[in-house]
């Protein structure tokens, strides 16, 4: 049965998308278009009105269709069909009009929404642009800088704000949507009222500076850095201004296949669908129900404990923070009280919203204050007393069915369990700092850890808005066991004769959000080197790979904060600049190893750092700490400023070829030694033969 209906009420021929469960542009969506399209030009309606069923209007585009060869009708073409409808067409919005979804209703000739409607063009995203038409369409309604605004954000707009930029014509309360939009058609229907062409329509009330292009170009080619949608979506809105509709849609889609066909395209998409899929836990029996979580308790009101508890304030969850004395706990609510006057300050929340926020936290120095806490999260110092401590306080006082979880990096969530006698309710809940920005949720399932519990923190992740991902239990989990490794190799290369300047500078040009060097002095040398000190010799490892980052410790030298690190900064403005002093360190202390520093490619520290990534997470994969590939992929690209156009280290891996990365791995061992580049199995296995990650993750799904 065709996802596309069409009936006629009264006079008007209403047409309905239900194509759960965002009523994807798939192909048949698009035949189905087409075909009541040509239908209705023939019967007797005097109008149509384009509706969905189902909770949203039209969210773009069926990205599942984009890997695979195309099928006719394309889209645009499908929406010049409506456009060139004889009789008016009006489209009526509901949810979220996405995409191919905003562009089909620009090519209908009136558009209503339901005032809760979203209307946004976030191809950008998946490194596309509108295909469809919407770089044309849209700034012949909207005007160029709204259009470029609303196509290089990528962000939904309300139905509001899109009647405010000529998008919408009519919004109506929600309930009445479909009745008043009816309405809407009748009454056009009654005027005599124009098929109205956007393709025709020329926006001729805005001001256009000569640098408004440029401008976009450069700000865009800063935002996101190294993609290059961005600065097609500019030439394409250029044209739409510039030439004929015809000229510019030919512009427009020789711009899109390119996009389609990209390396980058390919990685945002499959980032979009990782993401999605990491949301869900593989063998959960169905149907388990969640707890109910309404209060939740963090212990320790440190930095990293009040950015978890404003996670839940920010969705009006009431948070307890314990601190072992009265002191720290002022101090902590009073940090968060300042974070939230300074997003209400930037204009980010309201006044009014950061006072409810912060009234949501509230502090309390005795374990009893926390028994009636539904979740309690504890954020104290990483040590296996201090947790034993905390956890067996707990277990005391909590009241049956609470979940206890720890926000550890490093330490066995096994043991901790064992601190309590309901271990099932115990798992790890690992926030990436600072807690209320980073959007990564590492979810660590112990070996005890119920269903239920598992089943109740996924939806609570996705409640606060974080992108949750299970782990298993091992030594830094998924992302810091991969990053320890990064990090070791960043040092080997540093003794062996790379610079800092030059390390952060190729991680940087490839699309890391920030150099490794840079990020440790952000996160401040003291931190690492204390969670050295807990270390045995054999857990530390190799001592070159952390003599540099001792020394400059041992020299106050401890990042931003004592405004010197790898780098040294000014103290005003925090500027960096690098510090031909540490590279004399960096000799002295090579020498001081035997080891005669040698002039390093650029491409040889961007292999050995990304293949340190990838190794671990092959052996991460075979050893079932994470669920899947993807999983691995979202942890790096949503914790650790992975490039989300590479798709993350598995899929940048796959589409390298794991041929090709194995040899090199392996061709590392040879020249280094096995300590640190023994190849994974899974990975030797896999490029042996001929296998992909997803061929092997589909076999062994059973
Ligand atoms: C485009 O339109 C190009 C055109 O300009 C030109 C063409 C020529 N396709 O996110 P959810 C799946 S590009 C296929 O969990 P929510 C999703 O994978 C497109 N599948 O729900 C998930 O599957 P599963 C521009 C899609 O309520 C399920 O639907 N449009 C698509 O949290 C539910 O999704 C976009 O980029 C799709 N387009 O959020 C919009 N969308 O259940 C992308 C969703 O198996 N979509 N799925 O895991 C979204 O932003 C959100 O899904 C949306 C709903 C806000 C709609």
């Amino acid at each position: 049965m065709s996802p596309v209906s069409y009936e006629l009420r009264e006079n008007i021929g209403v047409i309905t998308v239900d194509n759960p469960p965002v009523n994807a542009l798939s192909h048949a969506v698009r035949v189905g278009l087409v075909d009541v399209i040509n239908q209705a030009q023939a019967d007797d309606s005097q109008a149509l009105l384009l509706i969905c069923a189902g909770r949203t209007f039209i969210a773009g585009a069926d990205i599942s269709e984009f890997g695979k060869p195309p099928q006719e009708p394309f889209l645009p073409d499908v929406l010049n069909a409506i456009e060139q409808s004889n009789k008016v067409i009006v489209a009526a919005i509901h949810g979220q009009a996405l995409g191919g979804g905003v562009e089909t209703a620009l090519a209908c000739h009136y558009r209503c929404a339901a005032d809760t409607a979203k209307v946004g063009l976030p191809e950008v995203n998946l490194g596309l642009l509108p295909g469809a038409g919407g770089t044309q369409r849209t700034p012949r309604l909207a005007g160029a800088k709204a259009a470029l605004d609303l196509i290089l954000s990528g962000k939904p707009i309300s139905a509001d704000k899109a009647k405010d930029i000529h998008l919408i014509d009519a919004v109506f309360a929600a309930q009445d949507l479909e009745a008043q939009s009816l309405a809407y058609v009748k009454n056009l229907v009654d005027t005599n009222a124009p098929v109205r062409r956007t393709s025709e329509q020329v926006s001729d009330s805005e001001e256009i500076d000569s640098t408004l292009f440029d401008d976009y170009r450069k700000t865009y080619a800063k935002k996101l850095r190294n993609q290059f949608a961005p600065q097609l979506i500019v030439d394409c809105v250029e044209a739409a201004l510039q030439k004929p509709f015809e000229d510019g849609m030919k512009i427009e889609r020789a711009a899109f296949l390119q996009c389609r066909a990209s390396e980058q395209s390919a990685g945002l998409r499959h980032i979009f669908f990782a993401e999605r899929q990491a949301a869900k836990i593989k063998d959960l029996p169905r149907g388990t129900a969640p707890r109910k979580i309404q209060s939740v308790a963090i212990i320790g009101a440190g930095l990293m404990g009040g950015g978890i508890a404003m996670n839940f304030a920010n969705v009006g969850m009431p948070v307890k923070m314990l601190e072992i004395n009265q002191e720290s706990l002022d101090k902590g609510l009073a940090n968060i009280a300042k974070i939230y006057q300074g997003m209400a300050t930037k204009g980010r929340i309201s006044a009014e919203e950061a006072s409810a926020r912060t009234a949501l936290i509230s502090g309390t120095t005795s374990y009893e204050d926390l028994s009636e806490a539904d979740l309690v999260i504890e954020a104290v110092f990483e040590s296996i007393d201090v947790k034993k401590d905390v956890f067996t306080k707990l277990d005391k006082v909590c009241k049956p069915g609470a979940i206890l979880a720890t926000n550890t990096s490093y330490l066995d969530i096994d043991q901790i369990a064992q601190f309590t006698n309901r271990a099932s309710d115990v798992l790890g809940l690992h926030f990436f700092s600072p807690a209320h920005i980073m959007q990564l949720l590492e979810i660590v399932r112990a070996d005890k850890t119920s269903d239920e519990v598992m089943t109740t923190v996924m939806a609570l992740a996705r409640q606060i808005k974080k992108v949750p991902v299970q782990a298993r239990v091992c030594y830094g989990f998924i992302g810091n066991r991969m990053l320890r490794q990064y990090q070791r190799e960043v040092q080997m290369c540093l003794i062996e004769g790379a610079t800092p300047a030059q390390i952060d500078k190729v991680m940087m040009d490839w699309g890391m959000a920030m150099g490794p060097l840079m990020v440790a002095d952000l996160a401040g040398l003291d931190i690492s080197y204390k969670a050295r000190q807990a270390l045995s010799d054999e857990q530390k490892g190799d001592p070159k790979s952390y003599r540099i980052p001792d020394v400059l410790y041992e020299m106050g030298r401890i990042g931003q904060k004592s405004g010197s690190g790898y780098y040294i900064y000014d103290p005003e403005t925090k500027a960096r600049t690098a510090d031909p002093s540490v590279d004399d360190i960096i000799e002295r202390e090579a020498a001081n190893f035997g080891v005669t520093r040698q002039p390093m490619s650029d491409e040889v520290v961007l292999n050995r750092l990304t293949l340190s990534l990838i190794n671990e997470g092959f052996k991460i994969l075979e050893e079932g700490i994470a669920q899947r590939a993807s999983d691995i992929d979202v942890v790096y690209c949503f914790g650790y400023g992975f490039p989300k156009y590479r798709g993350g280290p598995m899929f940048f891996a796959q589409s390298r070829g794991l041929d090709k990365v194995y040899q090199d791995i392996c061709a590392y061992r040879d020249t280094h030694g096995p300590m640190y580049w023994t190849p994974s199995k899974l990975l030797q296995s896999l490029a042996e033969t001929g296998q992909t990650i997803d061929e092997w993750e589909k076999e062994n799904a059973s």
